[in-house]
């Protein structure tokens, strides 16, 4: 019988034959695995478990939240907070730092998640997923506040996200390379089918919001005008576009088969620097997207080199093919 890697295998060897996570890391990722396949059980059953629809509340953007946003906020709070191996957790969905109650032991990690991301999707049951980033808690610090989180993404310990489609997939990166595992519903468990994910450093296929190009800056539509000249146009070929408008569904396309994913900064709102978040949507993804052999940028830097100054600030995002990020990069840098 061929031998299935398991996760709980992937991170034991991460751990003592590699040396790359601690046994405290090994836990909290494990713990967050589980967690979403709680959430991708409340996902597959959609109306029939009166999960769909509106919350009635809003979240610190102001976002109306889906039902599935709250259970799966919760799920992931309730799963960590007893463990010991966190200090704290920051969420989309809440508006200050998760500390760990007094009454569980606590770590010395910094867990950051989008419980669900690509909430719009829900409703008419395209794929959806969670996102979550590590970061350690800095030394000698008794009460972790939001001060504590804003590390910048080259610091992250481990990075990942859980896509709900056809199937339900892990993608994690602990530094040795991007790992795909599936989730196997007859023994619950997180198999290994794919490690060391390389992404193509040349692509045909950009995603990108094109209703949103009236209020794209002029490096962006130099670029996006190049992609659609295609074949006659200075880049010399034909493009294809994608926009599922779920983040974690477009990068995993691009992880799979490469392409360049945008959400620039537009100027419908100037005070916002686009529309995705940084410390638990840009920089996770980025730390995935660079550990696969592709580049991610803000536009003008690298994006894991971005120094957090608030918990939600939002970000312009280039992340894929190397070719393409270092491209449309370079002509906001020109
Ligand atoms: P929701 O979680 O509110 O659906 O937002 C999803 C998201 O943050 C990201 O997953 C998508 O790439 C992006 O927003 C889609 O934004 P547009 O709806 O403006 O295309």
């Amino acid at each position: 019988m061929r031998h299935l890697v398991s996760l709980t295998q992937y991170l034991v060897e991460q751990q003592r034959g590699k040396g790359k996570i601690s046994g405290e890391l090994r836990l909290l990722l494990e713990v967050v695995a589980r967690a979403c396949k709680r959430i991708s059980l409340a996902v597959s059953k959609g109306a029939l478990a009166d999960v769909l629809g509106e919350a009635g509340t809003n979240n610190v953007q102001g976002e109306a939240q889906k039902k599935l946003d709250v259970i799966a906020n919760e799920t992931l709070l309730e799963a960590n907070e007893w463990g010991g191996h966190l200090a704290a957790m920051a969420s989309e969905e809440m508006e200050g730092v998760y500390s760990i109650p007094n009454r569980y032991p606590r770590g010395e990690h910094l867990l950051l998640f989008d419980p669900l991301d690509g909430s719009s999707n829900i409703d008419v049951n395209v794929s959806i997923g969670t996102i979550f980033s590590v970061l350690k808690m800095p030394e000698g610090v008794s009460e972790p506040t939001e001060a504590h989180f804003l590390q910048p993404g080259s610091r992250q310990l481990a990075a990942g996200y859980a896509v709900y489609g056809p199937s339900t997939l892990l993608v994690l990166t602990v530094g040795d390379g991007v790992a795909k595992f599936t989730l196997d519903r007859e023994t619950g468990s997180w198999t290994k089918t794919a490690d060391h994910v390389r992404i193509p450093h040349k692509t045909s296929e950009y995603a990108i919001n094109a209703s949103n190009a009236r209020h794209w800056e002029p490096p962006v539509r130099r670029y996006i005008d190049e992609l659609v000249a295609g074949a006659q146009g200075p880049l010399g070929k034909n493009y294809n576009m994608r926009w599922v408008a779920s983040m974690v569904s477009d990068v995993h396309r691009i992880l799979t088969r490469g392409g360049i994913f945008m959400y620039p900064r537009d100027n419908r709102d100037p005070g916002k620097a686009g529309r995705l978040r940084l410390m638990y949507e840009a920089n996770p993804m980025a730390f995935l997207i660079e550990q696969a052999g592709g580049a991610a940028t803000n536009g003008v830097q690298r994006m894991l080199d971005v120094q957090p100054t608030k918990l939600h600030e939002r970000v312009a995002v280039f992340l894929g093919s190397k070719e393409e990020v270092e491209r449309v990069t370079s002509y906001h840098q020109s």
